[in-house]
């Protein structure tokens, strides 16, 4: 099973970005807004028996009352996504979250870039390619607090992946 860690939005934010999507034209695959999540780890392939495992670490993992706000809109290659200023409890959240799966997880040598994915794209129309531009000038600044995280499944369909949450650690 494909498992994640992630930590959720909130509704305002939701609609935010529901908001943006639509602006986005057809060369864009957007992210339902209700599966936006902010990832703080992808734990990639995991064997089914190994599951309770990853729940005991995580659960040992301690939250700190997290206030989290989003920056700006930017893109990585084939990505338009919402970034998320890296404070010093997310900080520490995603470290714990990432040294208590290490065991389990994939080693991604890359370092964490909090962001939210609000759509995916290869080639873009012209038009397309003109709101791209004009919405990397933007900042999208909403703030919101993090009850805690959620272990997440991911599973790949034709209609793209679906989500499904296993655990919430509070
Ligand atoms: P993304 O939103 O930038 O695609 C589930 O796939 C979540 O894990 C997504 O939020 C995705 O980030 C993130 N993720 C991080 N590394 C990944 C990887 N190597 N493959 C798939 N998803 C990854």
């Amino acid at each position: 099973m494909r498992l994640f860690v992630a930590i959720d939005l909130s509704q305002e934010l939701r609609e935010r970005i529901r908001g943006v999507g639509k602006g986005l034209g057809p060369s864009f695959r957007k992210t339902d807004p209700d599966d936006v999540h902010l990832t703080l780890k992808f734990l990639g392939e995991v064997r089914e028996e190994k599951l309770d495992k990853v729940k005991v670490a995580l659960a040992a993992v301690r939250v700190p009352a997290l206030k989290l706000e989003s920056t700006k809109i930017g893109s990585f290659p084939h990505i338009l996504w919402l970034g998320v200023k890296l404070n010093s409890e997310l900080a520490q959240l995603q470290q714990e979250v990432q040294r208590a799966v290490r065991p389990f997880a994939l080693n991604d040598p890359r370092s964490f870039k909090p962001h939210l994915t609000i759509a995916r794209f290869d080639s873009l129309t012209p038009e397309d390619e003109a709101v791209l531009k004009e919405l990397l000038k933007e900042r999208l600044v909403e703030r919101w607090k993090a009850s805690g995280f959620t272990l997440y499944r991911s599973t790949l369909t034709p209609a793209g992946p679906r989500y499904e949450a296993l655990a919430r650690f509070p």
